[in-house]
């Protein structure tokens, strides 16, 4: 079966970590988000991967090349960003008659793919608590009557997971109008598809949708827990390293260091000496941690330094940040409440207690510099020595 994997979208939900690389290509685990779902689409028996790139495309392009595990990629350009049912119109002219649609951008139990394949026309679902904040299907007998966007009175709380098996002829219904928030979505083909053919539900397991910078740090969390212990970079014997850790070849963990797992060590990081990693952390390829610095549960974006005397909780550090000597990052708020952020210029909850800092790519901080919890700063943003930043920058 072809399978469409939509990856064109600005992720401007994740701001400011879009700012320069696409989201299908933010690291979950030591991989690009979007090569989750081929890793999936591909063990479930897909045999050509159609995918949809559009903003910072070429990136997507350039570092997955022509195939993936011996499955031809062929690419297809959408050039607006308008909509999921666009996205799949750039798709249109290279997909036969029976074909798989996924988003690039969620994470699932892999063989949760496989069913959906197996289960003819079909749509991933989840169950969730706030279906008012939903796609919710309408299920009658095993089968799909309907789906409803963000509906006040759910007919359920089964919530389309954005993974389809789209039935032949479904090509024909790609022309719909506009919806309110002003995009082709691809729910309202699937409205129509449903009329003309039995679709199935079919739960994906572990599902998360991976819009927003925690929920980035959330598929990391869960990614990670399936880590096997191997250790073939240089690891000094004062070091102590317990659990889950991965240690790349070309990855350096020096004397005094304490890392406790599950924690990966890319190729060309440098951790130490003296330095306590712990939580699910990725210190991504190049990356440094230096000496009597702590990161708990954190993603360090290839070539990000946090070299003296700092605490990174719960945060993602884009690439090339550096940390001035003694930065320090809350994670916690004295009430105990919720952290909130900044998504596209509105403070929401992240519905964690514990959730740090988003920085942009190349972020430096003077020394001394204390960040706020929930705090994000774009791309470039410098402090001054003994900042205390308590909004974004
Ligand atoms: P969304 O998460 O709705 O959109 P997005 O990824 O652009 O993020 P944001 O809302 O934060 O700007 O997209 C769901 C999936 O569809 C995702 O994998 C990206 C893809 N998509 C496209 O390929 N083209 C599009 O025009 C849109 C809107 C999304």
């Amino acid at each position: 079966m072809q399978t469409v994997v939509l990856a064109a979208g600005m992720g401007s939900r994740m701001r400011p970590l879009t700012e320069t690389t696409p989201k299908p290509m933010l690291p979950v685990a030591g991989q690009p988000l979007v090569e989750h779902t081929l890793r999936a689409a591909v063990a479930a028996g897909t045999d050509e991967i159609v995918l949809v790139v559009g903003y910072e495309g070429d990136a997507v392009h350039e570092h997955f090349g022509d195939s993936y595990a011996d499955v031809p990629i062929r690419y297809a350009v959408q050039s607006e960003q308008n909509g999921t049912a666009s996205a799949l119109r750039a798709a249109s002219e290279y997909v036969d008659d029976r074909f798989a649609v996924v988003n690039g951008d969620i994470v699932y139990e892999p063989e949760s793919l496989a069913e959906l394949f197996r289960a003819g026309p079909s749509i991933g679902s989840t169950r969730v608590e706030e279906p008012s904040n939903y796609g919710i299907l309408d299920v009658e007998d095993g089968t799909v009557t309907g789906i409803v966007e963000k509906p006040d009175d759910p007919p359920g709380t089964l919530a389309n997971a954005g993974a389809y098996v789209f039935p032949r002829g479904a090509l024909e219904y790609l022309d719909v109008p506009k919806s309110e928030r002003g995009e082709y979505e691809l729910t309202d083909v699937l409205s129509r598809v449903i009329r003309e053919a039995d679709v199935t539900p079919v739960e994906l397991e572990g599902w998360l949708d991976v819009g927003r910078p925690w929920e980035l740090l959330e598929a990391n969390e869960r990614r990670l827990r399936g880590l096997e212990r191997s250790l073939s970079g240089e690891v000094s014997p004062d070091a102590t390293l317990e659990g889950p850790v991965v240690v790349e070849e070309g990855a350096t963990v020096r004397a005094g260091v304490v890392v406790e797992g599950p924690a990966l060590i890319r190729s060309g990081a440098t951790v130490g000496p003296n330095a306590y990693v712990r939580g699910a952390t990725v210190v991504g390829k190049d990356a440094s941690v230096g000496h009597a610095v702590e990161i708990k549960n954190s993603v360090l974006l290839p070539g990000a330094r946090v070299n003296h005397l700092s605490y990174v909780g719960d945060s993602v550090l884009g690439r090339d940040v550096n940390l001035g000597a003694g930065t320090t990052v809350a994670n916690l708020r004295h009430d105990g409440e919720p952290v909130r952020t900044t998504v596209k210029g509105e403070r929401v909850s992240t519905g964690r207690r514990k959730f740090g800092v988003v920085l942009g790519d190349g972020v430096k901080t003077g020394i001394n510099t204390s960040l706020n919890a929930g705090v994000t700063l774009s791309s470039g943003a410098t402090t001054e020595p003994g900042a205390v930043v308590t909004r974004d920058r």
